[in-house]
């Protein structure tokens, strides 16, 4: 494995301790509020700190973007590390088992190596640029699914009070009578990590920030599959506005988009 993947694993894994250790008194925890649906927890920041500190103590000289803290390290490397924590804060804190530690590291302003961890059933997601995409060491696909109308998908769009829900449920009535099924399972991260695994054959999300892709888009492209923004584009990566699947999956998701769009600008 390549060292610099072997160590975001090892932060990766020392957070999910954290994580897991705190389940049992989650009536207990302090839960800060960051707006309207968007919370953090001691756990969050504790489960950051493990990492922080692993990643800059292995490479004190890289960069570090972590979702509590902002910016830490030599903002000027030509290595970022793009942290989660706790991908899924809002399920952790409800007890709903569906929750993952996300850690990719970026050369050159590019994905590089990706870790997505899920604490809860231990299952380890990893992949590096031309490596390809493993789960627990083992080799992953994207899935040979066809056909949208035989493919399961995720539908990701974190609601802010005020936002203009029109086009976000019409994609999801669209993706509704155009599939097999919809999940809504709230780990942004987990849910790109299983389109890599072939385990959804795709994905709509809307307004991630960096943190909650970065590791999992690695996953998906290094597993066979595409990711893009909804006219097919590489602008996603500013505005977390994504289209993720399998490649034939892709393409009948980025048509069923665009027909909601028409409908919608006529
Ligand atoms: P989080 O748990 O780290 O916040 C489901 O809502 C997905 O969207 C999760 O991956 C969640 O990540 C992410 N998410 C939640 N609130 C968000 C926000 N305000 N901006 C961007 N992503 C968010
Ligand atoms: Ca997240």
């Amino acid at each position: 494995m390549n060292p610099m993947l072997n160590i975001g694993v090892r932060a990766a894994r020392a957070a999910g301790r954290v994580i897991t250790k705190h389940m049992g008194r989650l009536d207990s925890l302090r839960i800060e509020k960051k707006g309207h649906n968007d919370f953090a927890s001691e756990v969050d920041r504790e489960a950051e700190a493990e990492i922080v500190e692993t990643l800059l103590k292995a490479y004190p000289d890289h960069g570090v973007m972590a979702e509590e803290s902002g910016q830490l390290g030599n903002a000027d490397s030509e290595y970022q590390w793009i942290v989660d924590p706790l991908d899924g804060t809002m399920n952790y804190l409800h007890g709903y088992p569906h929750f993952s530690v996300s850690i990719a590291l970026y050369e050159k302003g590019r994905p590089y190596q990706a870790v997505v961890y899920d604490p809860v059933r231990q299952e380890l997601f990893t992949g590096g640029k031309g490596e390809g995409a493993y789960l627990d060491g083992k080799r992953v696909r994207v899935s040979g699914a066809a056909k949208l109308s035989d493919a399961l998908v995720g539908y990701t769009y974190p609601y802010k009070q005020g936002d203009d829900l029109t086009l976000p449920l019409a994609t999801l009535k669209a993706l509704t009578e155009n599939t097999s099924g919809v999940r809504r399972e709230g780990s942004a991260a987990l849910d790109l990590a299983y389109i890599a695994a072939g385990r959804l054959d795709g994905a709509w999300m809307h307004g991630l920030k960096q943190w909650d892709f970065a590791a999992g888009a690695l996953l998906v492209r290094e597993a066979g599959g595409l990711v893009n923004d909804y006219q097919g584009g590489d602008s996603w990566m500013q505005s977390g506005n994504l289209i993720a699947a399998s490649p034939k999956v892709h393409h009948g998701l980025l048509q069923t988009y665009a027909s909601v769009q028409r409908e919608h600008s006529e």
